[in-house]
């Protein structure tokens, strides 16, 4: 039977630690008498909305929607009003998975609510209770539902940001999870026996798939620091944690801490991988990591729509800039505009055409690891394709002599990548424009050492005399969509440079 979980469902590592959040925390058995208990709740539920917040409950949410075999839709809990207004009206969840005690916003206020109670008693010790059996020598099992059988049927809806218009909810079957996760085994030599930490946010694919189930899928166990912080990473790490995930704001502050803490850098050196992904980690940063620790950070590309492509491995050279080759079942080849192809890599995994380190294309892949669409989107999901059947990544590359993929840009200058979050410049320019005090308002990233990209603002406002603050403009939209959506730079300007046609022109967009 495909399963996504054969640790927790054979209870072979049965008082392992699985999740740890602060000081709580659930070994194997106690994960599956929580996440057990309540997959026979949701069994036979349409969507579920998941609270994810970054604790526990989120994760025992998540393990119980997957076990139940229904598709969970993680919402960001610092959502704005017409963020969560819209997530909820696309994706229609019959009900909402929240830790007891949590206030939810007014937009979910109409959904039926379970709480994720959250135990420490094995399903041994409750006996089998709400459709949870223990059998001899295992520890749970679960009502098994077609779609649990399934490795086509969705797991999750993930909410991502396109160049314009709100999020769309990408739906990412079992089986994409299932062979992300073991290509990533292969690449990184990642087993039950490594202990990860992180502080990511939960209702990404970062954090949620790759720094949760991933973990659970290998029998091996994770640490959340509920928030990212350089002493919460030393701490871990020096309690025996053997990996690390982050994206790269959060190893840029940590290269910035190794100044004043020679404890975090023999906290870094002790790690068995450190991994950083969602954007590009600068060059610099991965000379201070590796001059101050002695080790390099791996890199591995991936996308919402995707899961992982391509990682440096384990036992590869870690060279900064590059992302590393791609997956084992991941194929992968670069594109001109005209469809042309450039460079590729044969079956075998052997690079072939212009992998020269200077001809550049854009990314397109294909595999195990690609969601099935856009959820009510198959205008955008049929774009999202080429003519014969490769995802467009939009992302812009070279293959080098050795055949490492290095990023070199992306196609749509309308996409921001900020603290490792993708977000849309027309999502907040539509956001900006609702705000009485403006009459038009253009939107883009500007280079930044710390979130990569920031997101600016240019303002024309309706009174020139008396524009609306920065504070204000940042305020409006962290409460309309979400606070990492805020722009962070604001400037004012009479009008905006446009061409002929009215179209905005950003490159001509003052910068000081
Ligand atoms: C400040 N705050 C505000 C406002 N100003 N809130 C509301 N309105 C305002 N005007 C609050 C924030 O909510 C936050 O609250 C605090 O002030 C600090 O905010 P901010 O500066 O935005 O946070 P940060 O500390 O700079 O965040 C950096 C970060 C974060 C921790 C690195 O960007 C992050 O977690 N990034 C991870 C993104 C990620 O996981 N991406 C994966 C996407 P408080 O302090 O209370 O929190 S998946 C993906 O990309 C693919 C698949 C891949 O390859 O992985
Ligand atoms: P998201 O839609 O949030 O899943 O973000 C996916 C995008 O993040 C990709 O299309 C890339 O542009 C970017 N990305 C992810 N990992 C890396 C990386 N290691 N280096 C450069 N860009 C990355």
């Amino acid at each position: 039977m495909f399963s996504l979980f054969p640790a927790l469902v054979s209870g072979s590592v049965a008082d392992r630690s699985a999740l740890r959040f602060g000081d709580r925390s659930l070994t194997y058995a106690e994960l599956a008498a929580s996440a057990g208990a309540l997959a026979a709740r949701l069994d036979g539920a349409g969507r579920v909305a998941l609270w994810a917040t970054p604790t526990l409950e989120t994760a025992v949410g998540a393990v119980a929607a997957l076990l139940a075999g229904v598709p969970a839709v993680p919402l960001n809990p610092r959502s704005g009003e017409t963020e969560l207004g819209h997530i909820v009206g696309d994706s229609a969840p019959s009900l909402v998975l929240a830790a007891p005690g949590d206030t939810l916003p007014a937009a979910l206020g109409a959904l039926e609510r379970i709480d994720v109670e959250v135990t420490t008693e094995t399903a041994a010790e409750e006996g089998a209770e709400a459709g949870v059996e223990a059998e001899e020598g295992t520890e749970v099992v679960v009502g098994v539902t077609a779609a649990v059988r399934d490795p086509a049927s969705p797991a999750l809806v993930v909410y991502t940001s396109g160049t314009t218009g709100p999020p769309k909810g990408a739906v990412i079957p079992r089986r994409a999870i299932a062979a992300t996760l073991d290509a990533l085994a292969d690449a990184w030599q990642w087993t039950g026996d490594d202990v990860l930490v992180h502080g990511l946010p939960l209702f990404h694919v970062h954090g949620l798939i790759i720094g949760v189930l991933g973990p659970l899928r290998r029998g091996g166990s994770v640490r959340h620091l509920g928030r990212f912080s350089a002493e919460g990473v030393a701490r871990e790490l020096d309690a025996g944690a053997t990996m690390l995930f982050g994206v790269p704001t959060m190893y840029h502050r940590l290269a910035e801490a190794l100044g004043e803490d020679p404890g975090l850098a023999e906290a870094l050196r002790g790690a068995r991988l450190l991994v950083s992904g969602s954007a590009a980690l600068p060059l610099h940063d991965h000379e201070r990591i590796r001059a101050a620790t002695g080790r390099g950070v791996v890199e591995r590309y991936g996308m919402t729509e995707t899961l992982m492509n391509t990682s440096v491995r384990a036992d590869g050279e870690v060279r900064p800039g590059t992302v590393g080759v791609p997956l084992p079942g991941v194929g992968l080849r670069l594109v001109e505009e005209d469809g042309t192809r450039i460079a590729w890599y044969e079956a075998d995994g052997t690079p072939a055409g212009a992998y020269d380190g200077e001809s550049v294309g854009e990314i397109q892949v294909r595999g195990p690891n690609l969601f099935t669409g856009y959820l009510n989107r198959p205008d955008a999901t049929a774009a999202a394709y080429s003519a014969d059947g490769w995802f467009r990544t939009g992302d812009m590359a070279v293959l080098d002599p050795d055949g490492s993929v290095r990023i070199v840009g992306r196609k749509a200058t309308d996409l921001i990548k900020s603290g490792g979050y993708k977000i849309g410049a027309g999502e907040i320019e539509n956001a900006l424009l609702e705000h009485p005090g403006v009459r038009e308002a253009a939107v883009a990233g500007e280079p930044d050492a710390d979130l990569g990209e920031l997101v600016a603002a240019w303002i024309v406002p309706l009174d020139l005399q008396a524009p609306p603050s920065a504070g204000e403009l940042a305020d409006h939209v962290a409460l309309r969509l979400a606070p990492h959506k805020r722009p962070r730079t604001v400037r004012f300007l009479e009008a905006l440079p446009r061409n002929d046609m009215g179209k905005i022109l950003k490159r001509e967009l003052p910068r000081d």
